[in-house]
């Protein structure tokens, strides 16, 4: 496999003084940090949308991306050939996964029958592929926005038949997703959302939405799927109000519909910042709930509010991470998925290597530098220490709910006012993480 990437070697883990830009200087697969490969804490993941169909183009401009592989038009076997360039890509790149929406890896036909038929032409060659590198499927979607006859949105469509055609394109999705191993299967919104209450139905929306995710839910058990189910939150864009809007909503969302056995959420930088959260906010908030499955790692712009979709190489966005992943114990089924893009200026196919490796590598330091933290410890005694109040005397017996309204009432009246108040120290607790970075 050296046909599409010919002056690119499979790149090698050289150390922090390497200077070669197709070499990682942290990013060590096999080294160990808490106990752990770096590999298996990330299961990074290449995504096939982005790399592989991204064009360049905007809402401005025609396609910049120079992708030797793809003919002017496309087709089944332009598919395939994309299919071997990516695998190329990624085992070149040494990332273990890879995720794909259905539309990615194949193109629509005239009928659904027939996008069936091409779509299971191209897993064909994705489960030879898989075989041949050893690369594998960390998720599987359905692209249920981009068709126009999406544009009312699809479990969420005011259109019925909308509704079924998109139930007929996760059954097929999940078909595809557990032939090749699949270990997680994605809903991310897409249209699931709307403009103008004036022509919408919100508590008929959600219904069906809670209805749609049971009919995957069942269907996954009937064909034995066995991989984990993830809804991505996201705040804006397309549509003015998603349903999905952040970690919180979604909690709420899957709780509400009995859902929450079945799903946990896939969270994107990005969105953390679009819908006002710090990456963090959103990841503790799954955590909390026992709901954080995986992450779609990227990063937007201060300056720009939109999903730009930036490759991550903000070490202290890194750092903040793997201090959340690695204190709740890892994301294995899910993983690092690179939703990310090149910009439109980054037109050659040398950029995509660039843009993976500086991306790992930023995640790789992030870890490091969370281990260090970690082991250190001060950070952590800083915190228990701050909520000491609460170990034992009052707090404990108020958390334990031995004690009332009326209980607490007469301890203040005797007391008169709570013990003074210690100070937060932010900016001590924030000084204690620049020292490892
Ligand atoms: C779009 C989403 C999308 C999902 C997969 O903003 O991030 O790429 O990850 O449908
Ligand atoms: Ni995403
Ligand atoms: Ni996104």
């Amino acid at each position: 496999m050296n046909e599409h990437f010919p002056d690119v070697p499979t790149i090698p883990f050289e150390g922090p003084q390497s200077d070669n830009p197709l070499a990682f200087r942290h990013y060590n697969a096999d080294e160990q940090v808490e106990g752990l490969a770096m590999k298996d804490h990330f299961r990074f993941a290449v995504a096939y949308w982005h790399t592989f169909r991204g064009t360049g183009q905007d809402p401005f401009g025609a396609p910049t991306m120079q992708r030797p592989w793809e003919a002017p038009a496309d087709s089944v076997d332009n598919a395939k050939r994309r299919a071997e360039a990516a695998f190329e890509f990624i085992s070149k790149l040494g990332a273990p996964f890879y995720c794909f929406h259905d539309r990615d890896i194949a193109p629509e036909g005239e009928t659904l029958k027939e996008t069936n038929a091409n779509l299971d032409a191209v897993v064909d060659t994705l489960e030879r592929l898989q075989e041949a590198t050893g690369v594998r499927l960390l998720w599987g979607t359905a692209n249920l926005f981009s068709n126009p006859r999406f544009m009312h949105g699809a479990a969420t469509s005011c259109n019925a038949e909308t509704f079924a055609y998109a139930a007929a394109q996760v059954k097929k999705a999940l078909e595809a997703t557990l032939r090749l191993g699949g270990e997680n299967y994605v809903f991310w919104g897409g249209r699931e959302g709307y403009a103008t209450l004036l022509n919408t139905d919100m508590k008929r929306e959600l219904d069906h939405l809670g209805a749609f995710f049971h009919m995957a839910v069942d269907y996954a058990q009937k064909i034995g799927f066995t991989g984990q189910f993830l809804i991505e939150p996201k705040p804006m864009e397309p549509t003015k109000h998603q349903y999905d809007f952040d970690a919180a909503a979604c909690v709420a969302f899957l709780k509400t519909y009995g859902l929450d056995e079945h799903f946990k959420l896939n969270i994107e930088t990005n969105h953390a910042t679009l819908a006002g959260h710090t990456m963090g906010h959103e990841l503790e908030t799954a955590a909390m709930h026992g709901l954080l499955g995986s992450i779609d790692a990227n990063r937007g712009d201060t300056l720009l509010g939109w999903d730009t979709d930036q490759f991550p190489t903000d070490i202290y966005l890194t750092t903040e991470v793997m201090l959340i992943v690695l204190k709740h114990g890892g994301l294995a089924p899910g993983g690092f998925n690179f939703d990310a893009k090149v910009r439109r200026e980054s037109f050659e196919p040398i950029d995509l290597f660039h843009a993976h490796i500086g991306a790992m590598d930023a995640f790789a330091r992030g870890l490091k530098i969370a281990a260090a933290i970690r082991a250190d410890g001060a950070l952590d005694e800083m915190l228990t220490a701050r909520y000491s109040s609460w170990d034992s005397g009052l707090g404990a017996q108020i958390e334990s709910g031995e004690l009332g309204f009326e209980e607490l009432e007469r301890l203040m009246l005797e007391k008169g006012e709570p013990a003074a108040n210690e100070s937060g120290r932010q900016e001590l607790f924030e000084n204690v993480v620049n020292r490892f970075i």
